[in-house]
């Protein structure tokens, strides 16, 4: 690790990945490869805490892995794996579980929403923030870059670490959150009000990363806007829709805000919708193009998840050996490789 900050993060195989995953997470992973030494987890176990179709399911964790590759992750720099190829995972969550207060669950607010919209909720969807710390603590982790809508799940890893290690001995690193001004909350194009979602209506709502061109057009030009005509950054709730084209723009063009503000000066929305519209789409070309090609190598892609797995168990096995132990379990002897 060479002394560089240890980063992990995830991503759901849940459905679709937009352009909030990628410029709320993805990207600062991207960036932030070199100076940091990296873990990357496609979190299949989270996603099955809403209804998922075992093949859909199946299918999405090789795009997503595919995405994460083609927008440049890195399997020198970075270990990426599947969640589930590491059972530790699986196992602190439960450790953890029995430490953590129920209540601290119940007012998680992405639990509230997510509760809100099915017909009945699993307790894996009250767990999840939980199995979330597991992934996290195992790795010793001093970074979780994420977008805006994790930082309570972050708040609630710190929470469990302090108390494990204010009742077991000093054991788990305290990570903190990373998550960047500009992109932590990408809005829906249907709905500037609400957070652009994998779960979100099927067309018009979110910009797919390896969407058609024309799927981006049809998305973008549809955005939701305003009466008005100012194009300027701003909070004010009436001008949601104006400031997260903007956003998405700024992000993904490389410029400043003064510069971007100065791009729009007397230009009307439909200016902006095709500006958007075009550095949207030549930004993710190279993404969708080299998705398609690792999309035709299935077993290449199964070998390199392979090859994380094993990195990653390499930490998270003695971490959680150490857990078990700190909780008191008779540890297995060494030649019990069933544990
Ligand atoms: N709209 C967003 N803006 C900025 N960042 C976002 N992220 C998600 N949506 C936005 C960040 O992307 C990373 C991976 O997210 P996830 O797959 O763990 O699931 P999520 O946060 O629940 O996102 P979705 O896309 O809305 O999925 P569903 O609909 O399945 O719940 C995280 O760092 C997240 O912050």
């Amino acid at each position: 690790m060479n002394g560089r900050p240890r980063v992990l993060s995830g991503i759901q195989p849940s459905g679709r990945l937009h352009i909030g995953n990628y410029l709320g997470a993805i990207q600062q992973w991207v960036l932030g490869q070199d100076a940091k030494d990296n873990f990357f987890c496609i979190v299949d176990l989270h996603a099955i805490t809403v209804p998922q179709d075992p093949d859909q399911l199946r299918l999405q964790t090789r795009q997503t892995a595919a995405i994460l590759l083609a927008a440049g992750i890195d399997p020198k720099k970075s270990t990426l794996f599947v969640q589930s190829h590491v059972r530790a995972h699986a196992e602190a969550c439960w450790i953890l579980n029995c430490l953590t207060p129920l209540g601290w669950l119940e007012r998680m607010t992405q639990y509230k929403s997510k509760a809100a919209n099915q017909e009945t909720v699993s307790t894996g969807l009250l767990n999840y923030p939980v199995l979330m710390a597991a992934d996290i603590l195992l790795y010793d982790a001093d970074e979780v870059p994420v977008g805006d809508d994790q930082r309570q799940h972050v708040e609630l890893t710190r929470d469990i670490a302090v108390r494990f290690n204010h009742i077991y001995g000093d054991f788990f690193v305290v990570p903190k959150a990373v998550i960047r001004e500009e992109g932590a909350r990408v809005m829906g194009l249907d709905d500037p009000n609400a957070k652009m979602s994998k779960s979100g209506p099927a067309r018009g709502h979110a910009v797919g990363i390896v969407d058609e061109p024309d799927e981006i057009r049809y998305t973008l030009g549809r955005a939701v806007t305003d009466s008005g005509r100012e194009i300027q950054f701003s909070s004010a709730p009436e001008k949601a829709g104006v400031n997260n084209l903007l956003q998405i723009y700024l992000l993904m063009s490389g410029k400043s805000a003064p510069e971007v503000e100065r791009n729009f000066e007397g230009r009307g929305y439909g200016d902006l919708k095709k500006a958007v519209t075009e550095v949207v789409i030549e930004s993710l070309r190279p993404i969708r193009e080299r998705y398609a090609q690792l999309m035709q190598e299935p077993d290449d892609l199964d070998r390199l998840l392979a090859t994380g797995a094993a990195q990653a168990r390499a930490l998270a096995e003695p971490k959680v050996l150490g857990l078990k132990e700190r909780v008191g379990f008779v540890l297995p002897t060494t030649s019990d490789t069933s544990t």
